[in-house]
């Protein structure tokens, strides 16, 4: 007699959650609203690194086209510790094209970025397709996917910074609200609470860069630009203990944050 095959289901609990409820969760769960900038070349220190620092962190933020150890195995294994520390995985992709090379650019090629990020950046400089696109190959997926969209850079001379782009900016994500969960900003670009908005530039101690980075405090972004997250990479990186410094950014980020949105 045949044996009737036994489909056995492996649950990932965080799988059916959407991915906005999820990083509110975490927030408050975690009491962190610290995203690190793990702007490294080699997964495996990214990994290491997540390790150590991802109790205290509710995103690791990566570029996965600077590093020189890439594999899908690899980056299973970092979206393995973000899941046990409860972490978001953001892919700071920044895509930037029309709607079918991007589809292509999320889930295919060496990095099948959709099978592994929370979270993608785009900007919406090639008009609203480019999220439409996204949004479907994000439907491929068994996981809930989301983006964030570049409204304002925190670059020296940013071009995106004028009133009639970003206006542009925030119509897109009220039209892909399901898709679009919040935008890189520099300042608060709506009063709905739906969207988180995620600053980087900051730093506690330098003003910015060679390279036209500019800085601004934990307190400066969130209190005066309105920031959720905050996105903080050198200062962490490269400073002597990153552990400690990741715990005193997560709690400068919290403090100033509950001062102003909790109390
Ligand atoms: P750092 O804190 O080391 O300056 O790094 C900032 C990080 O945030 C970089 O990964 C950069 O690509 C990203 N970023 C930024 O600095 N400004 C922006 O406007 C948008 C970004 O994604």
């Amino acid at each position: 007699m045949q044996l009737p095959t036994l489909k056995i289901e492996i649950e990932d609990k965080n799988i059916s959650i959407p991915i906005r409820q999820r990083f509110q969760t975490i927030i408050k769960e975690k009491k962190s609203n610290l995203c690190l900038s793990a702007d490294l070349t080699s997964l495996d220190e990214i990994i290491e690194l997540s390790n150590l620092i991802g109790k205290n962190i509710c995103m690791l933020k990566i570029h996965c086209d600077i590093l020189t150890d890439f594999s899908m195995d690899k980056i299973q294994e970092l979206k393995d510790v973000s899941r046990r520390l409860n972490f978001l995985l953001l892919e700071d992709r920044k895509f930037a094209d029309i709607g079918n090379t991007v589809a292509l650019q999320y889930t295919k090629g060496l990095f099948q970025i959709a099978e592994w990020a929370d979270l993608v950046t785009v900007h919406v400089l090639p008009g609203e397709g480019i999220v439409q696109a996204l949004e479907q190959a994000a439907q491929t997926i068994n996981e809930s996917r989301g983006c964030l969209l570049i409204a304002q850079m925190s670059s020296k001379g940013a071009l995106t910074n004028n009133e009639d782009y970003v206006n542009g900016v925030i119509k897109c994500a009220e039209k892909y609200s399901d898709f679009v969960i919040g935008f890189i900003s520099q300042s608060r670009l709506t009063t709905s609470d739906k969207y988180l908005h995620c600053t980087p530039g900051v730093h506690l101690t330098n003003t910015g860069d060679q390279l036209g980075q500019q800085y601004v405090t934990p307190r400066q972004a969130i209190d005066g630009r309105g920031a959720d997250i905050v996105i903080v990479g050198r200062a962490i990186l490269d400073s002597i203990n990153r552990v400690k410094t990741a715990e005193a950014y997560q709690q400068e980020c919290y403090q100033v944050y509950e001062e102003l949105h909790l109390s």
